[in-house]
């Protein structure tokens, strides 16, 4: 499975919003539908709670064959052996990362700006998160809703995949589908509120998974 395959859907953790269940609990869930890419990101949580939940994540995306990415923090991730780290804008750069990372190491990053995404790029990013593509209010700071053609013009500019984030819903994932380059989407409210995580999930994904025609056999 390529990176572009695995990120068909990023499921981000919010502990709150999948409230009174476990974090992962719900996370085992979408892992049982398919998902192939979780990132812990939990802003309340400190590193010592995070690296805990980090390591407990991790065993449970080892044993479904998914990627497992923390935000924010690079310390972190590469403490519990995950996968890889998502750096904001607010974060350490890319290009520190990179130095400081093993090889193979995943590093994800976010934007909405065409050429600072080619930046990016440059600097060793694996994947970029491209948002607020809808109106979102889990964050609280996602900027200016970009739409479609926001991110269509973020996913040209790069060859490395690009997933839509903000207020991404089953519909809104199929509308990116038809209407940018974006390999997939990422999303919080849209599984961690569902009451069934994993139908949700595969919902979210489909429109980004390749079925072969007869033609292509
Ligand atoms: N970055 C841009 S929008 C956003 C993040 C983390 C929030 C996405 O949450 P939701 O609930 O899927 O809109
Ligand atoms: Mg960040």
């Amino acid at each position: 499975m390529t990176l572009a395959e695995a990120l068909s859907l990023i499921v981000i953790t919010d502990r709150g919003l999948a409230h009174p269940r476990p974090v992962e609990e719900v996370v085992v869930d979408v892992l049982r539908a398919g998902v192939k890419a979780i990132q812990l990101r939990e802003k309340d949580a400190p590193p010592r709670e995070l690296l805990e939940c980090a390591l407990t994540l991790r065993e449970k995306t080892r044993e479904f064959g998914a990627l497992l990415f923390v935000n924010d923090r690079l310390d972190v991730a590469l403490a519990a052996g995950v996968d890889g780290v998502h750096l904001g804008p607010d974060d350490i750069p890319v290009a520190a990362a990179r130095g400081a990372a093993p090889p193979g190491f995943l590093i994800g990053t976010s934007t909405d700006i065409p050429g600072v995404a080619r930046d990016l790029q440059a600097a060793g990013a694996d994947y970029i998160g491209c948002g607020a593509v809808f109106q979102t209010t889990t964050k609280k700071d996602a900027g200016e809703v970009i739409g479609i053609d926001g991110l269509a013009a973020v996913a040209a500019a790069v060859d490395i995949p690009v997933v839509g984030i903000g207020g991404v819903t089953p519909e809104g994932a199929r509308k990116i589908a038809e209407g940018s380059e974006a390999v997939g989407t990422a999303v919080i409210s849209a599984v961690m509120a569902a009451s069934e995580p994993g139908r949700v999930a595969q919902e979210l994904m489909r429109p980004f998974t390749r079925t072969e025609t007869l033609e292509e056999l």
